[in-house]
């Protein structure tokens, strides 16, 4: 029988002892006896070690059991670190460059060894700082339109597609805490649940507010039910790296099938609290205010490419369960697959708004808040930021089926700034 040595969270002054035998690691980066290590995890739940040797750098990754965000009091499976490999594999597969190298996995110690990527740093980072990344929007929306259209029906056959939808049922832990922390903690009293002081009456109106509460379970109904196609599951802008020419996706451990909308609406609900935030992280004047335009832009550039994307996959790429070709382009129907490609869009579009609404309440007043709004100091500025970004998440959840185009969303946040 197979034995393993029992799992043991890595620190940085025993790293090397461990992982020096790996010759997936003395490869690339020289021998250990040279290894500078240091843990630069800042996330809700991981170890992240930064790994410099002779030759190279690598990034060494490994789950804890338990939350680190939480501690210990919340036990956690080590399993995600599986589920989140095997995710890795399949979007790294279905848009190649766009997620780092993956050079290792220990599935009993929970441990992936992956590329280093530098000059790179956290997205939301660089949108606090104010930094400009002109390839991103681009490369996201076609990152969107490849996952998400190569891991569903219309490009899978039945035997994949059934055989990774029984997989990634797996990640039920996970799958779980998103189902609970974006759809229901927000908008009741949760012990896990935290918001600014200031925002006290604010939040006692959104737990009264029964269409939004409606507006909630809905969009949790269809997150639980429609398995679409493989989601990152996770797709904020923590979850991404950039640098001036490139951009990647990292962090997929709540991978899950689901509806294609779910990464959309969470990504674009990021850069547009991102927006909400600038008042409170710098001076507003005009250079902050074309800032402000330039992440604008960038989330119509996503969607806009998006469905460039995912037009042009459709025309080509449509080989799986719904194909579809025998329904119109056996009797050279085009406008049938063409009103089929429209709805699909249209759905996409009006689940990613839901789920974009979603995303603020529960980034404001559940468990995981972000850093753009908890640095603002002053609370008085921060309460007023959190508030117009919860003013249009409401918007976006309730009235999820009025916004047409994306430049609507651009109009609901310039009047809301302007509140
Ligand atoms: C306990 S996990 C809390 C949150 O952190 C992760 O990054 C996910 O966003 C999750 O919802
Ligand atoms: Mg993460």
């Amino acid at each position: 029988m197979l034995t393993h040595s029992p799992y043991e969270p890595l620190h940085a002054n025993t790293l090397a002892n461990r992982l020096g035998g790996l010759p997936e690691m003395t490869e690339r980066i020289g021998p250990a006896t040279q290894w500078r290590v240091c843990e630069i995890g800042d996330g809700n739940l991981n170890l992240v070690f930064i790994v410099e040797g002779a030759t190279g750098s690598v990034v060494v990754k490994q789950a804890l059991p338990y939350a680190r965000v939480v501690g210990e009091s919340w036990p956690m499976s080590l399993d995600r670190s599986f589920f989140e490999h095997e995710a890795l594999l399949r979007l790294g597969r279905r848009d190649p460059g766009r997620l780092p190298q993956l050079y290792y996995f220990d599935r009993h110690q929970a441990i992936q060894v992956m590329e280093h990527l530098r000059p790179h740093i956290i997205l939301r980072k660089g949108l606090m700082a104010g930094d400009r990344f002109p390839l991103m929007g681009e490369q996201l929306g076609r990152y969107l339109a490849r996952t998400l259209f190569r891991g569903s029906d219309w490009a899978m056959n039945t035997a994949q597609r059934k055989a990774d939808l029984a997989l990634f049922a797996g990640n039920v832990e996970l799958c779980g805490i998103t189902e609970d922390l974006f759809f229901t903690d927000p908008f009741h009293d949760c012990a896990r649940n935290s918001h600014s002081p200031a925002l006290d009456r604010t939040v006692a109106t959104i737990r009264a507010d029964r269409d939004l509460k409606l507006a909630a379970l809905e969009l949790k109904a269809r997150f639980c039910g429609s398995a679409q196609t493989l989601l990152h599951g996770d797709l904020h802008t923590g979850s991404i790296m950039a640098c001036a020419d490139d951009t990647r996706v990292i962090d997929a451990e709540f991978a899950t099938y689901g509806p294609m909308g779910f990464d959309i609406g969470s990504l674009l609900a990021n850069l547009w609290m991102a927006v909400f935030a600038q008042p409170g992280l710098r001076p507003d004047n005009e250079e902050a205010r074309a800032y402000r335009l330039w992440i604008l832009d960038t989330a119509e550039t996503i969607w806009n490419i998006f469905v460039e994307e995912f037009t042009r996959l459709w025309r080509c790429e449509r080989n799986g369960i719904l194909g579809g070709r025998e329904l119109f382009e056996d009797q050279a129907d085009a406008v049938g697959s063409e009103l089929a490609l429209n709805s699909m869009i249209d759905g996409i579009w009006r689940d990613a708004v839901g789920f974009a609404g979603i995303e603020m309440h529960r980034r404001i007043l559940g468990l995981a808040h972000i850093p753009e709004f908890e640095t603002i100091t002053d609370e008085a500025l921060r309460a007023c930021c959190e508030h117009r970004a919860l003013r249009a998440g409401r918007v976006l959840a309730v009235e999820r089926g009025r916004f047409a185009a994306i430049g609507q969303v651009r109009t609901l946040i310039a009047r809301l700034e302007g509140d």
